[in-house]
């Protein structure tokens, strides 16, 4: 996940508070001047960082902690809410029978991002999309769309020769008459100059769009918020898509306080189906390291039963945990992708930090799981069962089957060991438990800071 720089910072100011009961002065300042500094580095402008650190300030000399509530706590719990209030509400978007306008600068990812939303509103909600791309400057931009749709029942409307994005549009909008969903790509630029916006404008008035959203690279930074302004006034911007947040992108946030408009989606990838829809309390709860769970739910794959996971769910809550249940977990993770994602949807500080290891780390960690599942395909069931009790004689053949050295069995017979006591942690913090049995139930929760222990 982007913006882990943020999610540090604000562990390392909060810290301040860590274990205490009492506000003192100095710290608060301390941990103020801190948070400060950490939002700016993570692009937030002036006027965000002085609201969401005011409010924090206010509200801890206001608001007394819950009993047995830490001070950093506390104040984990007041920024959660803040900056979810600041990223707004979910956006209430009726895709149907709208048509979509995508505005933005060069190569902030429009073309993408229009054939990314035309296939999740086809696949979520079952619509009839078509797109037209009325970018008559950025050479072979028919062909761009077209290539990323070509294995897509959208429909692309373009036309390829013609120099009037005008004329592709309102022949666009006659020919896609039957779609209930078009979605318009239009021309970048490096500033908002005057051919632009007159294009734009016209555009804008043949369309009447009723969602003109804003397409807007992470990586901008503060930039985001005069370009965020300027298309404001030219267009009414009533959404806002953030890409590249996959990479080590900063964050746009930016945009959002100027525009008023709420954050829709983020692109995360350069696929088609590296699309999310924003929620502001998920992405606030990734981004302050206390996990996405239902991120990590979504994220299981297709085919995995449903009950196998839920009934590893609550062996791990039980703290009964054997190697075959590691292996089903490896096994489900292996699925999912790489540990790489799936830890950016863990709390930092579930697993023993997990969450929080490097990349070489987290690559290390990736190999090891590839060794062990060759080691236990060499395991009898009684000893995937029993791993404690696998004696020396045992530990042999198992290496020989596998073709490792006896250290690697007992390096995965001791992973196994260190696994099972974070399950049993896992399982002894009673509220976290709860919430899991009740998502599994329902399949849905909402997030309790406070149960991470934070
Ligand atoms: N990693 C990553 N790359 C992206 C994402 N969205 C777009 N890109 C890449 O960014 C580059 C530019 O994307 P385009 O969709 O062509 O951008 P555009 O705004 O249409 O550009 P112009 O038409 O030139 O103004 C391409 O290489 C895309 O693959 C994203 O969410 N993540
Ligand atoms: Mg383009």
């Amino acid at each position: 996940m982007a913006l882990e720089g943020l999610s540090r910072g604000i562990f390392r100011s909060l810290g301040f508070l860590k274990s205490k009961r009492r506000l003192d002065e100095d710290e608060l300042k301390e941990m103020t001047k801190s948070l400060r500094r950490a939002l700016q580095e993570a692009d937030f402008n002036v006027r965000q960082t002085k609201e969401i650190v005011d409010r924090l300030e206010e509200r801890m000399r206001e608001e007394e902690p819950r009993p047995g509530v830490d001070l950093q706590t506390h104040a984990m719990n007041i920024l959660y809410m803040e900056l979810v209030r600041l990223l707004g509400a979910d956006h209430e978007f009726q895709p149907r029978g709208a048509t979509l306008l995508l505005v933005g600068l060069y190569g902030q990812g429009k073309t993408t991002t229009t054939a990314k939303l035309a296939e999740w509103y086809r696949k979520k909600h079952g619509l009839r999309v078509a797109v037209i791309e009325a970018d008559v400057h950025r050479p072979g931009a028919y062909a761009q769309l077209s290539q990323l749709l070509e294995d897509s029942s959208v429909v692309v409307y373009g036309e390829p020769d013609e120099k009037d994005a005008t004329k592709i549009v309102r022949n666009g909008l006659a020919a896609c008459a039957s779609a209930d969903l078009v979605i318009v790509d239009t021309a970048g630029r490096h500033q908002l100059d005057e051919e632009l916006v007159v294009e734009l404008e016209n555009i804008a008035s043949i369309t009447r769009a009723t969602e003109r959203w804003l397409v807007i690279d992470a990586q901008v930074g503060q930039a985001a918020g005069p370009v965020a302004a300027s298309f404001h006034q030219l267009a009414g911007v009533t959404g806002i898509v953030v890409t590249k947040l996959d990479g080590t992108a900063r964050g746009a946030l930016s945009a959002v306080a100027v525009t008023g408009a709420p954050l829709v989606h983020i692109g995360v990838g350069e696929k088609v189906s590296d699309l999310e829809k924003f929620e502001a309390d998920r992405f606030i709860s990734r981004l302050l390291g206390m996990g996405d769970i239902r991120g990590l739910i979504d994220l299981a794959p297709e085919d995995m039963d449903e009950e196998e996971a839920m009934r590893l769910t609550q062996r791990m809550m039980s703290g009964r945990f054997t190697l075959n249940d590691m292996y089903k977990q490896m096994e489900m993770m292996a699925k999912v992708g790489t540990i790489d994602k799936l830890m950016s949807f863990l709390p930092g500080n579930m697993f023993g930090g997990l969450g929080g290891m490097s990349k070489p780390q987290k690559e290390a960690m990736q190999g090891n799981l590839d060794r062990y599942r060759t080691i236990m395909d060499s395991m009898t069931g009684w000893e995937k069962n029993e791993p404690a009790k696998i004696k020396a004689e045992r530990i042999q053949r198992i290496a020989r089957g596998s073709g490792v050295k006896e250290k690697d069995v007992r390096e995965l017979i001791a992973q196994w060991k260190r696994s099972r006591k974070m399950m049993k942690g896992m399982g002894g913090n009673r509220k976290l438990n709860k919430q899991m049995r009740q998502m599994m139930k329902d399949g849905d929760m909402d997030m309790d800071p406070s149960s991470f222990g934070m």
